[in-house]
């Protein structure tokens, strides 16, 4: 097995323990079981060319893997308007989504427009566990171990042309299946649409998520497959994607468009930035109650600015929120 290690710039190789407890997708087909395996479609999986692995970085003193987020709290509460507004809505409704068969769609500015399969998916990208910060916009936050692989070896499948600037992604848009999406309440236009600058959208830290804890991505979380850019509020990190385009103009999001003022394209955490109704100077850190609120100071770019401040370099980040 040919082993790949991602360094990341900012750490020293001197740092790098390969001890460090990522999962490799053995690993990962082991943690998986029943159930949770065949939707995976792991049989797929383990019959493949022996997969080579790719080990980035994120956590280099093993802190975060003991701030992890108890499993329970990942997937009780929740934001996923499709299937209504309050917390606890996704994990009720979210099983009504039907996540097999799925296929991406990634067309726009691309050489090589296609379809991707779930079953192309799970056989052809090395997954990896990638533990990240994860902050909401509204000042609560968890810590996941989050199974995937990088955005920019799907993209790179289809080839983005140079007059590609931006990438757009739209949610699966069901009304059937999607309760939230009938509700009076709703207040998006539906799909649920995020967009990305390209050289964003290739930074390695922006991972495509299949899983989390080792085990398939439950419903509430995006399943079958979202994307998390653990640096950006987590509005950005658009859920259950059905259709990716790379574009030359700066796509329309959901929540830019319905509220500009209060949400921005870039939306890069920013203590420093109020939302206009809140501040953002501290967050809530999953599980939270009223008695042990467990509030802690944000950080810029929430933990990873060595890794991306250079990708805003000369931008006024107060303007370009
Ligand atoms: N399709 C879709 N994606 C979405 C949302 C949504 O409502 N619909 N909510 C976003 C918001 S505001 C957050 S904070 C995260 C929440 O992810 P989590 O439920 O896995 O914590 O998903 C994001 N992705
Ligand atoms: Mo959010």
């Amino acid at each position: 097995m040919t082993k790949r290690i991602y360094t990341d710039p900012s750490i020293a190789s001197s740092e790098i323990t390969p001890e460090s407890v990522f999962l490799n997708r053995r690993a990962f087909i082991k943690a998986s079981s029943g159930t949770a395996a065949s939707a995976l479609g792991l049989s797929t999986l383990s019959s493949a060319a022996e997969p080579s692995e790719l080990i980035y970085k994120t956590d280099p003193d093993g802190s975060l893997r003991g701030e992890q987020t108890p499993y329970d709290a990942v997937t009780s509460y929740n934001n996923f308007y499709e299937f209504g507004t309050d917390k606890s809505d996704p994990a009720r409704h979210a099983d009504s989504m039907a996540t097999d068969p799925w296929t991406i769609k990634v067309g726009g500015l691309v050489d090589q427009p296609g379809e991707l399969h779930l079953e192309d998916v799970m056989s052809g990208f090395d997954l990896e566990e990638r533990i990240y910060r994860f902050r909401c916009v509204e000042a609560w936050s968890m810590v996941v171990p989050w199974i995937g692989f990088p955005l920019s070896a799907l993209l790179k499948r289809f080839a983005p042309r140079s007059e590609g600037r931006f990438v757009e992604f739209k949610t699966l848009y069901r009304r059937s299946e999607m309760r939230g999406t009938r509700s009076f309440t709703s207040v998006i236009d539906w799909p649920y649409r995020e967009g990305l600058r390209l050289d964003e959208a290739m930074h390695p830290l922006t991972l495509v998520a299949v899983g989390l804890y080792g085990k398939t991505l439950p419903n509430q979380n995006g399943a079958p497959l979202r994307l998390v850019v653990p640096w950006k509020y987590g509005f950005k990190s658009i859920k259950s994607i059905v259709e990716i385009n790379v574009t030359a103009e700066q796509p329309e999001t959901s929540w830019q468009t319905l509220q500009p003022n209060e949400y921005g394209f870039f939306a890069n955490v920013n203590p420093e930035v109020d939302h206009p109704r809140w501040s953002q100077r501290f967050e809530r850190k999953l599980p939270s109650s009223i008695f042990k609120p467990n509030r802690v100071p944000t950080l810029p770019f929430n933990g990873y600015e060595e890794q991306v401040a250079g990708l805003y370099e000369g931008m006024d980040l107060r303007q370009f929120y």
